[in-house]
């Protein structure tokens, strides 16, 4: 077998995990892992899903509301990369045995209009965008019990695993004031605001142009970028009928097999 790098041997074993449904080690538990270096280990990973036939369809950020970061002991922004295979089209049934321990919130979703380079202004990332949509973020923990150190979840993609998005909207005149529900067999089980994603959902958006750009991986024309859960997660369970409501913007809504 031809010799694997470290961050390959790394990406390859987050990769598996995901790939089986099977929780693995953090990586932090072995050798120190800086942030930088999980994010070389999350496209590597991703990079595998890619030679699989998967296409890369956005990106997703991380905790960018407070109540992100205090559920799960975070308080950095980070961003991971969304493919095709993790698209859940509205209505369909999601196989619960496809995750490991997935828990779900409510988005907001930006669809990226044209291309935004790398270094743009804020004016001209966020007039890339031609339409807003409500949306849901399924996320698992490649680790046990969700626990993970800020590298970590970076090298895991930051936990992505799937993403449903309600109907594109035009975009509205502003985006931080509009309550959130997050709904689960037609009971509210979280309820926030927009604004608690960095104070204003697009602020989010030029984040991720930035983050994404500082990568070499600028937006492209097509894209989706989820905003952040506006809420805690909760878990994704059996059964379960999930809806996530956006004031003015709508809803978007899955069901559990
Ligand atoms: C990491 C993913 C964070 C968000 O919206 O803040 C995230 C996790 O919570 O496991 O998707
Ligand atoms: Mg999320």
């Amino acid at each position: 077998m031809s010799e694997l790098t470290p961050g390959e041997r790394l990406a390859a074993q987050l990769d598996e995990a995901a790939r089986r449904g099977e929780v693995t080690s953090q990586p932090s538990q072995g050798a120190p892992l800086s942030v930088a270096d999980a994010y070389a280990v999350q496209e590597l990973a991703v990079a595998r899903r890619l030679n699989r036939g998967e296409r890369l369809v956005g990106v997703k950020m991380g905790f960018t509301s407070r109540q992100k970061m205090a559920q799960m002991g975070v308080d950095e922004v980070i961003w991971g990369r969304l493919t095709s295979a993790m698209l859940v089209p509205e209505g369909d049934l999601i196989a619960p045995d496809h995750y490991i321990h997935p828990r779900v919130e409510p988005e907001v979703a930006f669809l990226i209009g044209r291309d935004v380079p790398a270094g743009a202004p804020p004016e001209t990332i966020t007039s890339a965008v031609t339409a807003v949509a409500p949306a849901l973020e399924i996320i698992d923990s490649r680790y046990a019990d969700f626990r993970f150190t800020l590298a970590d979840v970076v090298a895991d993609n930051a936990s992505a695993a799937g993403f449903v998005l309600g109907a594109w909207r035009a975009v509205p005149p502003s985006l931080d004031c509009l309550g959130v529900l997050l709904e689960v067999d037609g009971r509210t089980v979280e309820v926030g605001a927009t604004a608690s994603i960095l104070g204003d959902p697009w602020r989010s958006l030029v984040a991720a142009a930035r983050l994404t750009g500082r990568a070499g991986m600028p937006l492209r024309a097509g894209w989706v970028v989820l905003a952040g859960g506006a809420t805690a997660a909760v878990p994704l369970r059996p059964g379960a009928q999930v809806r996530a409501v956006i004031e003015s913007l709508g809803s978007a809504s899955v069901a559990v097999a």
